[in-house]
């Protein structure tokens, strides 16, 4: 590799690498841009300049990494979301600055604790759930890899927000998470981009197809970036993210003047909510419209940044394509495909044809649900008063599109009307996920599950059609962040049974772990760490059973089956006190959506139950439930490594992939699960035997559907589960659940009773497996051993080869 220091060519000091080069840095920083001194710094002083030294030693591998990707002029990999679940910077950025005993040192003369400080790392949660942190995970694998990219997203002011209980039920409070600034982030208003939201178009004379759109309104995008590290590589790519402004023209000064204050403030404060919230609440019309602005305001900057970028080296149109290829994390950036021909048709004067190729060739398009009811469509009214140009550019789209689809199959007038990006059915809608296909070049389910089922039905018609465009790539995690952060005990074990560290690089070296797992000495090591992580969260004695259910909370994640569960249990430990019960700790955490009632409802029940049980002198001892407020990246972080059981019930094929089930196998959890998502291929890997299976398949449950599935039937069949319903209905749990009850009895939507045998079945081959500690040992430690698949390096590795077709570009060391 070659060598290059960027400042000896402006005569920079060098950050020098020793203990006391750091300190001085740090206590510079104090002085300097935080303008305080050792005596008087504040614990938030010494994180902000703690965060600051470290990020300058990024910085110095951003700036090279800048320099050898652009001399490059490689293919880039743009991810556009809009959503990152980024987690803790600070714990993140020692590590892969490889600084955390240099910091731990340096900030002893200031008097505090390298753990007193992190405390005060705020996570940005700028996204929900899984979607949301697979991106983080993939920026993380692309940096890691090599892989000149940069993540597009919104910096919102509020991200999700923060739950809490109030009287065990869900509470919430909005997420201020850069109240105290964020230090981790790089402002460029130099590279502010103007958006247009209404107004009109107007023809352009000797053109049939270019218009001229005059928006009714403009709005500034200000980004700032983040820096995103690779793990023992030189490389830091970025993620930009958006924040909405109003122009300069947008306070009213004469209004101001005259004392309307509020009004003079208006339109600054209607752009700047662009960028208020993520996913504002969209139950009203007004709620709707704000999102598909955020949507249209992330891609219209993202896109002409991401033009800016390429003509900094290229100038013929034609290797746009070549140039570029962006991913669209689900369909919430869909809009980007018209928006590219709207710049380059309008813009830059290309014609329709070239500019389809152009734009056709340079997205990619995942898809994250199975959910009929998740994929977008937004009315056409909505859309052609807010993007009047793009709503014609998407009927040319969908004009051509429709002849393709008729010379493909000629007078078949049902599939035209099932494939059209307008839907007819009652109020006319645009199809996000249509237009998603019929403008990217590869569309990919995110397990092989999903994506059959992607092919076989959802996207049937369109797979038909394309059959080559259809791929899965499977999800991944970050082992940096779940193992090496989360779990430093089991990576130290892990890296001392292999000889070192490496496997953080080559998740695949786990497998060698397989021959310790008979091993006596390793297992008792093994045991001995998860319990030393089981005292850590301090949820339960941690010699019991802990049993963890940790995912947003919805009804066909099925967290009202493990309750069915834990009520199932509490009542057989009443009926025989004196049995031979395994301790279990049963843990949830999760946020519902604020208007998902049904989820609330299930909080609300678990709350009930887990305190139920907690007066009840003779369960108690047994059996303990506990909610963990407040689920975020940085509690998932403290929960995985102490969990022993993992659940992931969903009803098959609704989950798409999941990868919580992948971060809790790999550290060393059994899963107890259904053939849903990545379960199936979780299963594959770790061995039949090593994974507790149950319930229907997704065949089964589709036609248990189809034959009219009474929910009832089982209830009158099953004597415990009838139990266990009755006692909700009857106010055994504080006269709490009751709609939980009916709405199970009354239809069940995702066939919890029809899987509730099997699964309580299941739970005692668990409770057996557990009885025999060293079994217990072996399965855990073959999970881990055989998970490294679910590296989101190898993802990225996939996606690299066989959608993006880019190659790792290194970045010299400096001398
Ligand atoms: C999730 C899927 O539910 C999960 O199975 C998958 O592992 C994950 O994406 C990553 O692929 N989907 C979402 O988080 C999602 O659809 N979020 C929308 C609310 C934005």
């Amino acid at each position: 590799m070659g060598r290059m220091d960027l400042r000896q060519g402006i005569g920079l000091r060098r950050l020098g690498s020793t203990a006391d080069d750091f300190q001085q840095d740090l206590l510079s920083s104090l002085y300097y841009r935080k303008g305080t001194t050792v005596e008087s710094a504040s614990a938030r002083d010494a994180y902000e300049a703690l965060a600051l030294t470290v990020r300058d030693r990024l910085a110095d591998r951003r700036a090279r990494t800048a320099a050898a990707q652009f001399a490059h002029n490689p293919r880039w990999v743009y991810y556009l979301s809009a959503e990152y679940l980024l987690g803790a910077q600070l714990e993140q950025n020692l590590l892969y600055s490889g600084t955390g005993d240099l910091a731990a040192q340096a900030l002893k003369p200031l008097g505090r604790s390298l753990e007193e400080i992190e405390d005060l790392d705020v996570e940005p949660g700028l996204g929900n759930g899984g979607l949301g942190r697979l991106a983080a995970c993939l920026i993380d694998s692309m940096a890691t890899r090599d892989i000149p990219a940069v993540g597009y997203g919104i910096r919102y002011d509020f991200g999700i927000f923060k739950q809490s209980l109030e009287d065990g039920g869900q509470a919430e409070r909005a997420d201020d998470w850069a109240f105290h600034g964020n230090p981790w982030e790089f402002p460029a208003p130099d590279d502010r981009q103007t958006v247009g939201f209404y107004g009109h178009t107007e023809p352009v004379p000797g053109s049939p197809v270019r218009k001229r759109w005059v928006p009714g309104e403009t709005v500034l995008g200000e980004p700032s970036h983040m820096l995103v590290p690779g793990y023992n590589t030189e490389t830091v790519n970025i993620v930009r993210l958006w924040r909405a402004r109003g122009s300069e023209a947008s306070f009213d000064l004469s209004r101001f003047s005259a004392g309307q204050y509020a009004e003079a403030v208006q339109e600054a404060v209607r752009a700047e909510n662009i960028s208020k919230v993520l996913y504002p609440d969209d139950s009203t019309e007004l709620g709707r419209e704000l999102r598909l602005k955020q949507q249209y305001f992330l891609c219209s900057c993202s896109l002409r940044d991401i033009i800016r970028r390429f003509r900094l080296r290229n100038e013929n149109w034609d290797d746009f394509a070549d140039k570029t290829i962006i991913q669209l994390n689900d369909t919430h950036p869909t809009v980007a495909i018209p928006e590219l021909m709207r710049l380059l048709v309008d813009e830059y004067e290309l014609d329709w044809d070239r500019a389809w190729s152009i734009t056709r060739r340079t997205f990619a398009y995942t898809c994250h649900t199975l959910l009929p009811e998740a994929l977008e469509t937004w009315p056409v009214h909505m859309f052609e008063r807010l993007l009047p140009r793009h709503l014609e550019i998407i009927y040319l789209i969908n004009m051509h599109f429709l002849r393709e689809v008729e010379a493909h199959f000629p007078g078949d007038a049902d599939r035209i009307r099932r494939m059209s990006i307008i839907g007819e059915n009652g109020e006319r809608r645009v199809r996000m996920a249509h237009l998603a296909v019929v403008g990217t070049e590869a569309v990919n389910g995110v397990a092989e599950l999903h994506s059959k089922l992607l092919r076989e039905t959802v996207l049937q018609d369109f797979a038909d059609l394309w059959p080559a465009k259809f791929q899965n790539v499977t999800n991944g995690i970050s082992p940096r962040r779940f193992i090496r952060l989360a779990n430093p005990r089991l990576s130290e074990v892990i890296s001392d049974g292999l000889g070192g560290d490496g496997w953080l690089n080559d998740l695949d070296r786990l497998a060698e772990l397989e021959s310790l797992a008979d091993d006596p000495a390793f297992r008792e090591r093994w045991r001995s760490v998860k319990r030393a992580n089981k005292v850590d969260l301090a949820a339960g004695d941690p010699d019991s059973l802990t049993d963890v259910m940790i995912k947003r909370f919805h009804e066909y994640k099925r967290q009202q089956l493990k309750l069915l569960h834990v009520i199932t249990m509490y009542h057989r430990i009443r009926e025989n006190p004196n049995g031979d019960w395994i301790p279990r700790t049963v843990l949830f955490a999760g946020k519902a959506a604020p208007a998902y009632h049904a989820a609330k409802h299930i909080i609300r029940l678990i709350n009930a139950v887990a305190a139920t049980i907690a007066a009840d002198p003779v369960v108690a001892p047994h059996l303990r439930v506990v909610f963990a407020e407040n689920y975020n990246v940085t509690l998932a972080e403290r929960i995985i490594p102490a969990a022993d059981l993992s659940e992931q019930i969903s009803l098959a094929g609704k989950e798409a992939s999941g990868t919580g089930n992948m971060k809790l196998a790999l550290n060393g959890a059994l899963t107890i699960g259904t053939l849903d998502g990545a379960n199936i291929e979780i299963r594959a890997h770790v061995g039949e035997e090593n994974f507790f299976l149950f319930g229907l398949d997704a065949f089964q449950a589709a036609e248990a559907r189809i034959n009219g599935y009474h929910p009832r039937e089982h209830y009158e069949r099953d004597a415990e589960l009838r139990a266990a319903l009755d006692a909700i209905n009857a106010g055994a749990f504080g006269g709490v659940g009751r709609e939980v009850a009916e709405s199970l009895l009354g239809w069940d939507e995702y066939l919890t009773l029809a899987d509730y045998r099997s699964y309580l079945d299941c739970q005692e081959e668990v409770e057996r497996a557990w009885r025999d500690r060293d079994r217990w040992t072996r399965m855990s430690i073959l999970n881990t051993a055989r998970c490294g698949f679910f590296s989101a390096d190898r993802t990225v590795a996939d996606y690299a080869a066989r959608i993006w077709r880019v190659a790792p570009v290194p970045v010299p060391r400096e001398d």
